[in-house]
């Protein structure tokens, strides 16, 4: 335990005196005053406390003392936990409202009985806030504002859009000279399929003085996509940005740039028990740096990467999208992490949509898109006669599509190749939407729920796995019909469903599109552990949707896969053979 965090306390016992109801000045002063003269004093407090040295220091009085030294032996004061369990939670939520302090939250509380931001809200609706003695139209409107900022700013984002945030400013940060290294941490570099805010950490020289910070923290705070500045020195800044995203931006020292790196990536669940293994090996661990307990003194073990940071843990490397407290850990002490599939490992794109149903593009723009991303495949999905709604085809436009396939792919021929694939409806009672005869004619089959979402968690199942039991369907597309932030995914016993793939050899997909993610990564590695391969599909609808599939791969990566559980890596000709496969084992 050290001064800051004791301080912290005492602040925080201060703040708290000043939400009671029958709120003492002086009591509330007294942890104000202890938490100034706290932060002034030299030397550790540690010892201070066992020499006995507090006593007589200006603003520590015998009660503060106490509560300082309950605080080293027992790691909490009591007091504070008291004061925690009887204040009542909005009244700690209100204290974030910018402008409004103690007085103004005790009297909204006691007057409007408001138990929740949404009740605080519609008081300030119905103009209740602006009546309350003191208050008037022009602090209910501030209340408003604040409001309507705290839930942009607690908001989650989707991964494309942050990641979009975070690249224009990283981008921009990389051109200063002063910058050494540069990265994005946090659940961004996790992969993590939406995120709370975007954390960059930066280093500068060992010797960079506090005007250098200054000026990137200047650069970083003036980048045109910053709507507001919370916070700026020369260590840490915050910006809100125009979409609502918050950035955190860590300035350290060269030297620090790998702890810190590691430490704002998290995730904390990979943190606890990475800080146990330490602490076994005699080591501590924290943002500041891996440091060896040697008679009793911590001493720096020197890093230039994270690698070495794993490695002085006598651990394999664990990519960032591990670090989630699934195994990863005990995997890595025994060398077993698998070799995750990277983006260069995909040869084609499987589920994509043209003009014939809802997509953007054409067929032939869709494959010359493809080719000029380096993929030697597409698997064209269009949707099924079923779906009127999204434009599905009929056996006629099926021909037609298929007529134009084979032209394309004669023109193409050697180079790349144009799969027949169809993502056709489940229908209400798990048939498929084209009987078998149309069905036996495509390269492959995506199956996919898009009708009938209410249907209960057990007919739901029973629906999905009948069609997973069809010889024909190779894949289950989006599985859940998940949209994030947005909608649920409908009922469904995914354990069932993936126990019923691995069974009859079907595919589960990695829906890449941001908004779906689907299959969830944590679901991925249990259907890996099960033998089920997971394709990677953009579902893209238009020419920039094949760039998706970097989402994919994130999910993909934190689902444990490797390039061999994912069917497209392998090139055509294999693909084909394995998707006939099924059918011929099934005849
Ligand atoms: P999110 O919610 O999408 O922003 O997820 P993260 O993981 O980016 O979480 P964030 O931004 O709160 O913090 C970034 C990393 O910094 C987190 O993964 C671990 C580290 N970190 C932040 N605060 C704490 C803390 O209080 N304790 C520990 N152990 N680690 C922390
Ligand atoms: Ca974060
Ligand atoms: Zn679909």
């Amino acid at each position: 335990m050290d001064k800051a965090q004791i301080a912290r306390m005492l602040e925080e016992i201060g703040v708290l005196l000043s939400l009671k109801e029958d709120s003492n000045v002086y009591e509330q002063r007294a942890y104000e005053n202890a938490t100034r003269a706290l932060n002034g004093l030299d030397g550790d407090i540690e010892q201070l406390v066992k020499d006995k040295k507090l006593k007589g220091t200006p603003g520590l009085g015998p009660t503060i003392i106490k509560r300082i030294e309950e605080a080293i032996n027992t790691g909490t004061i009591s007091f504070l936990d008291e004061l925690r369990a009887q204040t009542p939670a909005i009244k700690l939520q209100m204290l974030r409202l910018p402008g409004i302090g103690p007085k103004k939250i005790n009297a909204i509380y006691d007057h409007l009985k408001v138990t929740s931001m949404a009740e605080l809200e519609q008081a300030c609706k119905e103009n209740k806030v602006a009546h309350l003695p003191g208050f008037g139209k022009k602090t209910q409107d501030k209340i408003l504002e604040g409001i309507d900022f705290l839930s942009k700013h607690t908001e989650r984002h989707r991964i494309n859009v942050a990641e979009h945030e975070a690249e224009q400013i990283r981008a921009a940060l990389a051109t200063l000279s002063e910058v050494v290294r540069l990265e994005v941490a946090g659940s961004l570099r996790r992969r993590r399929e939406t995120v709370k805010d975007i954390d960059i950490v930066l280093s500068v020289a060992d010797n960079a003085d506090d005007a250098i910070r200054m000026k990137i923290m200047d650069f970083f705070t003036s980048q045109p996509s910053v709507a507001t500045i919370t916070g700026k020195g020369t260590t840490k800044s915050s910006v809100v940005l125009h979409s609502g995203i918050a950035v955190d931006l860590r300035v350290v020292t060269d030297s620090h740039f790998p702890y810190t790196l590691h430490h704002f990536t998290g995730s904390r669940e990979h943190h606890i028990p990475l800080r146990r293994r330490a602490q076994n090996m005699q080591m501590t661990i924290n943002d500041y740096g891996l440091f060896k307990i040697v008679e009793g003194k911590e001493e720096l073990v020197p890093c230039q990467t994270e690698a070495d940071m794993y490695a002085a843990l006598d651990m394999q490397y664990v990519p960032p999208e591990l670090r989630e407290d699934m195994g990863e850990i005990e995997a890595a002490t025994r060398y077993a992490l698998p070799d995750l599939i990277t983006e260069h490992d995909l040869q084609g794109i499987i589920h994509a949509h043209t003009t014939y149903s809802d997509g953007k593009n054409t067929l032939k723009e869709m494959a010359e898109a493809c080719i000029e991303r380096g993929y030697s495949y597409i698997g064209i999905t269009d949707h099924s006669k079923a779906a009127a709604y999204a434009g599905g085809l009929t056996l006629q436009e099926l021909e037609e599509q298929w007529a134009e396939i084979d032209r394309l792919n004669a023109e193409y021929a050697g180079r790349f190749r144009i799969l027949k694939g169809t993502e056709c409806d489940i229908l209400r009672d798990g048939s498929l939407d084209y009987d078998d005869e149309i069905l036996a004619r495509f390269d492959f089959v995506i199956a996919s729920i898009h009708s009938n979402f209410q249907l209960s968690e057990t007919e739901q199942t029973q629906r999905m796995i009948r069609a997973i039991e069809n010889p024909y369907v190779n894949i289950i597309g989006h599985p859940t019909g998940r949209i994030l932030l947005e909608r649920a995914g409908y009922a469904i016993n995914l354990e069932a469903v993936i126990d019923a793939a691995a069974e009859h050899g079907v595919c589960i997909e990695i829906n890449a599109n941001p908004a779906r993610l689907d299959l969830d990564w944590r679901y991925v590695h249990r259907a890996r552990d099960k033998g089920i391969k997971v394709p990677i599909g953009p579902d893209a609808h238009t020419l920039a949707g094949l760039d998706d599939m970097r989402y994919g791969i994130g999910v993909a990566r934190k689902g444990w896969l490797r390039a061999s559980d994912v069917p497209n890596t392998m090139d055509a000709e294999t693909l084909l053979r394995f998707f006939q496969e099924r059918r011929n084992k099934k005849k």
